[in-house]
């Protein structure tokens, strides 16, 4: 017959098991694509995070960096977290507009996504990524970095006529109203055909144009910028839905932390800028009515284009996007 000390200790051992089986199963391991390459800023700035992420979070969550355009290409990594192919990935909207034309509306916002939290857009926009894209938007990583013009051909004023210009989504119709003709490329082959002369310039936020040296081949800069670059963590709804209380409130936690270190953003323009310039990058200044008139066309085609896309979200998005 069994003793009563036999069966307690026999009791402790299942019960540490049972422990142990519970906090095995309480690690989840996220996989995590980039849709920018892996030296761009964005992606440098990224890896101490999820490298902090690990450290803090063993027992509880980890996030596995798979890689950049190379794993799965810039175009396709919505897709991917769409379907659950990974289950997170550092993207802009502009490059899964295959997945929601609303994905790129996000350049449109002009208050700061601490804001964006508060004011209930970040839920607005969470119900469209819910619903039309299978995803969580989980932050946005990226604040304060303008789009600009770069361009080889000198301009006196904000018209693009003759000129082949390299786009994405973010672009297309401000150029087009430009008159320019748009060329879509993933930031990869930006170099390739700038070299050999496809196109005459390309759209890209201020900061950014080093890390694949385009500056080489780059002459002129159009101020001012425009819109406000977004790039963001997003990540499979399942997947998001899969995780435990501790693990999302550790990784809301993480990701919060992420976005308060946005201030980044606005030190770099800055510094882009001045290295821009000691690179030879002339910029092509407008007076201060065409200037403004340039912005206002900005985003009257902007909201345009998305009113047209997609009437009823447009319409929610603008009133939640528009500055205090
Ligand atoms: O590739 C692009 O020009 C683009 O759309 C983009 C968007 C956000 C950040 C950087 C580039």
């Amino acid at each position: 017959m069994m003793n009563g000390r036999f069966l307690k200790s026999a009791a402790a051992l299942l019960i540490a098991a049972g422990f142990a089986a519970a906090a095995g199963a309480q690690e989840v391991t996220l996989r995590l694509v980039s849709a920018f390459a892996e030296n761009a800023i964005y992606v440098q700035r990224l890896q101490p995070w999820i490298q902090k992420v690990n450290a803090e979070g063993k027992g509880t969550l980890q996030i596995n960096f798979i890689g950049g355009p190379k794993a799965i290409p810039t175009f396709e990594v919505g897709n991917a977290v769409k379907t659950g192919v990974v289950d997170m990935a550092m993207s802009t909207g502009a490059f899964y507009t295959n997945v929601m034309p609303e994905a790129d509306f996000l350049k449109l916002t002009q208050l700061p996504v601490a804001e964006q939290r508060k004011n209930g857009a970040f839920d607005a926009i969470n119900k469209v990524w819910n619903e039309k894209g299978n995803m969580q938007y989980l932050a946005r990583i990226v604040e304060n970095q303008p789009f600009h013009v770069y361009t080889n051909k000198k301009v006196d004023k904000p018209d693009l006529t003759g000129q082949k210009i390299r786009i994405t989504p973010v672009y297309r119709d401000f150029f087009q109203a430009l008159g320019a003709n748009v060329i879509t490329t993933p930031p990869g082959e930006v170099y390739t055909a700038l070299e050999r002369g496809v196109v005459d310039g390309y759209g890209w936020p201020i900061g950014g144009i080093f890390d694949l040296n385009w500056h080489e081949k780059t002459k002129f800069r159009i101020d001012p910028g425009f819109y406000d670059a977004e790039v963001s963590l997003i990540m499979n709804l399942a997947a998001f839905r899969k995780l435990t209380p501790p693990q999302s409130a550790y990784l809301q936690k993480q990701l919060l932390a992420l976005e308060a270190e946005n201030t980044f953003w606005a030190k770099y323009t800055a510094d882009e800028m001045a290295r821009q310039q000691k690179a030879g990058i002339q910029t092509i200044k407008f007076d201060v009515a065409t200037t403004k008139a340039f912005l206002d066309k900005a985003y009257q085609v902007g909201w345009a284009s998305a009113e047209k896309q997609s009437p009823e979200i447009a319409g929610r998005f603008k009133k939640l996007f528009a500055p205090k």
